[in-house]
């Protein structure tokens, strides 16, 4: 197998070790050298983000590596993401993501968007306390595939099934995947509420919307 070029290797470390100053003048080196932009992402960076989510269910990264790795990838895909676009790379998929009406937490859902977006989703973030008919009209709105519902408390979990029964009574369920998670939610609560999916991580969330997505 060849080897990439050394400053290529170098992205896959920055973003793996969250330097996100070396991630950006690294991915402004490759634009400028008319590199191939799309083997930078699912070459370089989207296995580090692999890395690091493996890390981090392994205990060996904690909360605050997952956010300088999300950040670092997040600088280089602000770069590159206009230029993909013209390149008409395909994105993995498009999802709504947001924390559930009622609830104000949003580092976990932070986390799972910035994560989406490192594994190569175009993400829409609606922040927290988001409605049901808010995560339908963006959703439509958007065009999305996947619709991705946080809950940190127990008192807001059943929002997440209020947004699954908004869905169905539009008569537009079938278009979208829903997935859930959130410190209190489990995969016997997803099963009870019809989502499509639960993951209880991160990291976990990206693999199981690609899952959803078949890619
Ligand atoms: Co709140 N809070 N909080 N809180 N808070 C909890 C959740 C609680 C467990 C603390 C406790 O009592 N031990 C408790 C809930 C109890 C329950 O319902 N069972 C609680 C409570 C009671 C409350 C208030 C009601 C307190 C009050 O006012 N009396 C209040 C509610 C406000 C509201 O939302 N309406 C409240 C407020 C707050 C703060 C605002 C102070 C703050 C949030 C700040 C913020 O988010 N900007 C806060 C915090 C920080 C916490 C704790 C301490 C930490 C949450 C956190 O960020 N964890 C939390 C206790 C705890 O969890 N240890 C607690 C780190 C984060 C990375 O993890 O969000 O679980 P987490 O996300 C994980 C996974 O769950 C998963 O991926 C992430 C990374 O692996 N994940 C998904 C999350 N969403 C996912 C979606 C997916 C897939 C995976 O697919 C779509």
């Amino acid at each position: 197998m060849t080897e990439p070029p050394v400053e290529l290797k170098k992205l896959y470390e920055a973003v793996l070790t969250g330097d996100a100053a070396t991630a950006v003048e690294i991915t402004e080196g490759a634009i400028a050298a008319d590199i191939d932009l799309q083997e930078l992402v699912t070459g370089q960076m989207i296995p580090a983000m692999d890395e690091v989510g493996r890390r981090f269910e392994e205990g060996e990264y904690f909360v605050p590596e997952l956010l300088i790795a999300a950040r670092a990838m997040k600088g280089s895909l602000e770069l590159l993401r206009p230029l993909l676009a013209e390149l008409g790379m395909e994105m993995a998929g498009r999802i709504v993501v947001g924390t559930v009406k009622g609830d104000l937490h949003d580092i976990g859902k932070g986390l799972v968007a910035s994560m989406l977006e490192g594994g190569g989703f175009e993400v829409v973030d609606l922040g927290v306390d988001v409605s049901s008919e808010k995560f339908l009209a963006e959703a439509e709105e958007s065009n999305a595939q996947i619709i991705a519902l946080s809950a940190l408390l127990t008192t807001t979990m059943p929002a997440m099934k209020g947004v699954i029964d908004a869905l169905q009574e539009a008569g537009v369920r079938d278009k979208y995947k829903v997935i859930v998670g959130g410190a209190p939610v489990t995969q016997r609560y997803s099963d009870e509420i019809g989502a499509d999916g639960y993951s209880p991580s991160a990291s976990g969330a990206v693999n199981l919307a690609r899952d959803l997505v078949a890619v």
